[in-house]
């Protein structure tokens, strides 16, 4: 199972919404499978397809502690229920590496998404679980979590990830 390289911001896709899956097949299983990896080992609690360059709505999660490994496998995730209450997490985010900010999200969402064996699923989640999914949806719909913050303080994470990315370029200019 290769993993993937993560896509870090800025760049335009990141920005993209990611298109419906027509059919659950062993392509889509495979991709399920190196997200799940590549998450993993960078390490985080959730994954979006867009992070590693595929534009589809495929998303793995796994909120537990190393040891007792529980993946959640979410394809064509719709919430269809917020809370009003709200709760507040840290977030980070595996394509805005080193910085994080305190966000505030609906505490309580219900979703309907496929899973990994192309069955049709419901989930009430709260806590990190529904943070993490509305973090991941919003990726599939082009968002990240600092869209949240104030102009200023994005724009000022938004240059700092450039300027790391023109040092550590690779190719000759
Ligand atoms: O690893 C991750 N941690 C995290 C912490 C709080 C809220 C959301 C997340 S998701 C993030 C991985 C990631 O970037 N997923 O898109
Ligand atoms: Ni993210």
């Amino acid at each position: 199972m290769p993993k993937r390289e993560i896509i870090i911001e800025p760049d335009p896709i990141l920005r993209k919404k990611s298109d419906d899956i027509e059919n659950v097949n062993d392509q889509i299983r495979k991709l399920l499978d190196d997200m799940l990896e590549t998450m993993y080992a960078a390490p985080g609690i959730g994954l979006a397809a867009v992070q590693v360059g595929l534009l589809k709505r495929i998303i793995v999660i796994d909120i537990s502690k190393e040891e007792k490994k529980n993946p959640l496998f979410l394809i064509n995730p719709k919430i269809i229920f917020k809370s009003k209450k709200m709760s507040i997490y840290e977030e980070g985010c595996l394509s805005i590496p080193g910085h994080f900010a305190e966000i505030e999200r609906p505490a309580e969402c219900h979703i309907d998404y496929i899973d990994y064996n192309g069955k049709k699923k419901f989930l009430k989640a709260n806590g990190i679980l529904s943070t993490c999914i509305q973090h991941e949806v919003d990726h599939l719909d082009g968002k990240l979590f600092i869209d949240y913050l104030s102009k200023l303080k994005k724009d000022i994470i938004i240059k700092k990830l450039l300027k790391h990315k023109k040092e550590t370029k690779k190719v000759i200019l």
